[in-house]
């Protein structure tokens, strides 16, 4: 241990340095926002975002490089295994404070979002820990998420779907007795002729892979920053085909 109080004195103080965001350059704003979001700090956000705008940056330009980038950071960190759920849902909370100052400038601007989502807990599930995150993290991808909250039962999907019209439907169980129940809303979509109008990805503790592909989704997503990563390349690989 030292006994070098002088060196212990000079280390917390260091680790007490309040930055200036003020006094910043674009450039190392931006990435000290990242660090900011990495570390859940949700008044820096806001401050740093608000530093932005005033000096001219457009909503959709800072929404881009400096929370989502950010966050990105954070998915690929998350997935990895460096960061885990408590960390994840403080830099989640911390862009959802940017979030809040930029949704309605960018409402006004008319700029695009990544894409659309629907996503819920089925019926008789009454978990939503993994299902927030997933949200959260897929706004901090870009895209609009209507979360439909829990023990969605099939016809809450179907109205919301036909409410909102996204690109992708999501669904989340964690029970093994509830799990099943994503078939039944796969199901009634083909009866219905609308499951090729939507990208379907579920998630859960207890589901697997081979599960996904039995009960008929396009993707199973492990964690939220696969569901995030799996929702982007879906959509791009779709627009492209309806493109072609
Ligand atoms: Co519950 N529970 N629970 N529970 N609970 C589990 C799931 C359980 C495994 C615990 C256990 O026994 N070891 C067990 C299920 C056993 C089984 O089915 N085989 C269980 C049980 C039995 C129950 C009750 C039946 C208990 C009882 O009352 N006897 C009851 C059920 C109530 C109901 O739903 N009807 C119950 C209740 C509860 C609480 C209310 C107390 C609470 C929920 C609070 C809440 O969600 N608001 C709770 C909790 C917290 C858990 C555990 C401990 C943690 C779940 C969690 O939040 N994980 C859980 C044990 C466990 O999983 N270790 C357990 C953290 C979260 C970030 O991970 O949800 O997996 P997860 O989400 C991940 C991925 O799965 C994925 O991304 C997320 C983020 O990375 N993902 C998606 C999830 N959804 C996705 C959707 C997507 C994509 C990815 O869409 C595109």
């Amino acid at each position: 241990m030292s006994t070098d109080s002088t060196e212990d004195s000079t280390e917390d103080s260091a680790e007490e340095v309040e930055i200036d965001l003020g006094a910043l350059n674009d450039e190392d704003l931006v990435a000290q926002m990242h660090d900011d979001l990495y570390d859940g700090l949700g008044d820096e956000i806001v401050e740093g975002t608000n530093l932005l705008l005033g000096r001219g940056w457009a909503p959709d330009k800072t929404l881009n490089e400096a929370l989502v980038a950010g966050m990105r950071i954070v998915g690929i960190d998350f997935r990895d295994g460096i960061l885990f759920v408590p960390e994840v849902l403080l830099a989640a909370n911390a862009m959802k404070a940017g979030m809040g100052i930029l949704r309605p400038l960018l409402a006004e601007t008319g700029a695009e979002s990544v894409g659309k989502v629907v996503i819920g807990t089925v019926k008789g599930d009454i978990h939503d820990i993994g299902k927030n995150l997933v949200a959260m993290m897929l706004e901090g991808a870009g895209f609009e998420v209507i979360d439909i909250g829990i023990n969605s039962d099939v016809d809450k999907y179907l109205e919301a779907l036909e409410e909102h019209q996204p690109d992708i439907l999501g669904m989340s169980a964690l029970l093994t007795t509830t799990m099943p129940y994503m078939k039944v809303v796969i199901d009634t979509l083909k009866d219905k002729g609308l499951r090729d109008d939507y990208i379907v990805l579920v998630g859960g503790a207890p589901l697997n892979e081979e599960f996904g592909t039995a009960v008929g989704a396009d993707g199973y997503c492990r964690d939220a920053a696969v569901a995030a990563e799996m929702a982007r390349t879906m959509i791009d690989q779709r627009r492209a085909a309806r493109a072609s």
